[in-house]
């Protein structure tokens, strides 16, 4: 296949960003990756992301998809024949894969947003909040090995990026997740054991360096 017919929009700290990257991995498909600067966005991506002017887009023979999650579904369909399927065929599954994928954009993004965007006493509501939301998978994962069942998917693609996160998480708001959520921190690392995975996630000191710097641009 012609790398050139399948290109990533991407931006290295991005969550969003990997999870495509983690799906594009599973189904084993080549793609060039065009690394954005976000203070000055190319022409393509104003281009192919007119309405929202971000990454992730994939373009797949010239056209583009945006939205994480909708990518990887895309995906997943596009590229059915090659396996392992990312979403259950079964309808009810696969809206609760949809459910849980949509849950971790709601309620998990915006936790750990909200956990480096506070301070003082709105700091500890969102840390109390967010863990109480990472129990909640706990609770929908019970002993399964991942989100959905006994095979990697949709759901885990989209909360796995989240790890590489948890170091400046932890570090920012002083807490430890493996201690409040023991079941989800082995099931995270579980999906890292995938070489997809462990390859499309960067080196969580990175990420913290990264957050670190971007705290204090705001502040100055
Ligand atoms: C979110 C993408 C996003 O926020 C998705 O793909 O799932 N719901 C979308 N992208 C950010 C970078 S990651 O924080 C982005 O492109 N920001 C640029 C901007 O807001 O100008």
């Amino acid at each position: 296949m012609d790398v050139s017919e399948v290109v990533l929009l991407d931006f290295w700290a991005s969550l969003f960003c990997m999870r495509v990257k983690i799906a594009l991995a599973e189904k084993g498909v080549q793609y060039d990756c065009k690394e954005e600067n976000l203070a000055n966005k190319s022409q393509l991506l104003l281009q192919m992301n007119p309405v929202h002017k971000k990454i992730p887009v994939l373009i797949h023979h010239g056209k583009p998809i945006s939205e994480s999650n909708i990518i990887v579904q895309y995906i997943d369909e596009a590229w059915q024949n090659k396996h392992p399927p990312l979403l259950p065929s079964d309808p009810y599954l696969k809206a609760q894969a949809r459910f849980w994928a949509d849950f971790v954009d709601k309620k998990i993004n915006d936790g750990a947003r909200r956990i480096w965007s506070t301070k003082g006493e709105e700091l500890e509501k969102a840390k109390r909040e967010f863990i109480e939301w990472l129990n909640v998978l706990e609770e929908q994962l019970g002993d399964k090995a991942y989100l959905m069942g006994e095979s990697f998917g949709y759901a885990d693609i989209a909360m796995v990026p989240f790890y590489c996160w948890f170091y400046a998480l932890e570090t920012i708001g002083k807490m430890s997740i493996e201690k409040e959520c023991p079941k989800v921190v082995a099931w995270m690392k579980r999906c890292m054991e995938r070489e997809s995975v462990s390859k499309s996630l960067p080196d969580p000191h990175k990420v913290y360096e990264f957050r670190l710097q971007k705290l204090n641009n705001k502040t100055t």
